[in-house]
């Protein structure tokens, strides 16, 4: 029987991904963990436990408590968080991932999750259509933690034989829960605004498009490539993955379409000179290719849709 451990299960990607692994793979499967105990509430479908990323024994101790056979590590300091802190960012998104990697290798795992980003992408990578090789000089911590780390993946994978696999996620979006300390949170926040009628403020330029991902496709993509055969899987860094791409006018513009009078400013602060060294589109072709890859939401359906059930979901939190 498969045993899946998610660690950092409380945050915005693991606070939904968790839900659809439980569905997959059953409530017994699968165990939740986040160095906070305060998340404990939002798992009460599964099991929860609180554990820190840094601490090996701890990880280890609970991969052979609970005969774990998979881990989902997808804890981390993202971009403008990293930047307030590097030497924390650099230690917390290294030493987590270089601790589910060693365990993996130990306990022969079957199989390693963990999410990569389009901040591997610098100022001198091709700003669109940004293919799978470009070249790659990140200008934050977190993305040259990201792009060291899929190298050890690869490392992992090539020397040990551990299966693990990687998806460069976009700027994700969701109503489910919030991101934390990230560039492409504005994306999040402002929806919240615009349920409340309230004027919003965007800490990046009108016209600055970034690629972004509504998170029930970041979801099925992660499904999909855990689930696919091992010999499908061709890259062992992190696959580019492709969902839209907007500007905050144009996000703005669609939110307009069911909130006439929504207002938006502008008051670019130090996260647009992260933005402005990262990618505006992205090329997912090998994605497609290996493993049957498509994103199913645009900018249109997902705005309609966050704006849809975004008042209810608060209302019944
Ligand atoms: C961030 O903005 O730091 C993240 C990312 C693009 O990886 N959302």
């Amino acid at each position: 029987m498969n045993k899946l451990l998610v660690i950092g299960a409380g945050g915005q990607l693991g606070s939904e991904l968790t839900k659809a692994l439980v569905n997959t793979h059953g409530s017994d499967a699968v165990i939740a963990t986040d160095f906070q105990e305060s998340v404990k509430s939002k798992f009460a479908y599964c099991r929860f436990k609180t554990l820190d990323v840094l601490d090996k024994d701890a990880i280890s101790n609970l991969i052979q408590a609970e005969k774990i056979t998979q881990i989902y590590h997808l804890a981390a300091i993202l971009s403008a968080n990293g930047e307030k802190n590097p030497v924390q960012a650099w230690d917390i998104n290294m030493k987590g991932l270089l601790n589910v990697l060693d365990l993996a290798k130990e306990f022969k795992l079957d199989k390693v999750f963990w999410p990569s980003s389009i901040a591997v992408f610098g100022p001198n990578s091709p700003k669109t259509n940004t293919p799978q090789d470009a070249f790659k000089n990140p200008t934050t911590v977190y993305g040259i933690s990201k792009l060291a780390g899929e190298h050890w993946c690869e490392y992992y994978y090539t020397t040990y034989g551990v299966d693990v696999r990687s998806l460069r996620f976009p700027g994700l979006i969701g109503y489910k829960s919030l991101p934390g300390g990230g560039t492409t949170d504005y994306a999040v926040d402002i929806y919240h605004k615009a349920i409340n009628e309230e004027p919003f403020t965007c800490f990046l330029q009108e016209d600055t498009a970034l690629p972004m991902m509504y998170m029930e496709d970041a979801v099925q993509a992660t499904l999909q490539l855990m689930a696919a055969p091992s010999s499908d899987i061709q890259i062992r860094t992190s696959y580019n993955l492709s969902g839209m791409s907007f500007s905050p006018q144009e996000i703005a513009e669609r939110i307009r379409s069911h909130y006439p009078e929504f207002s938006i400013q502008y008051a670019p602060d130090f996260r647009q000179k992260i933005a402005d060294s990262w990618p505006s589109s992205i090329n997912d072709d090998s994605a497609r290719n290996d493993w049957g890859w498509k994103a199913s939401f645009g900018l249109t359906e997902m705005t309609a849709e966050i704006l849809t059930k975004l008042p209810s979901y608060i209302h019944n939190l």
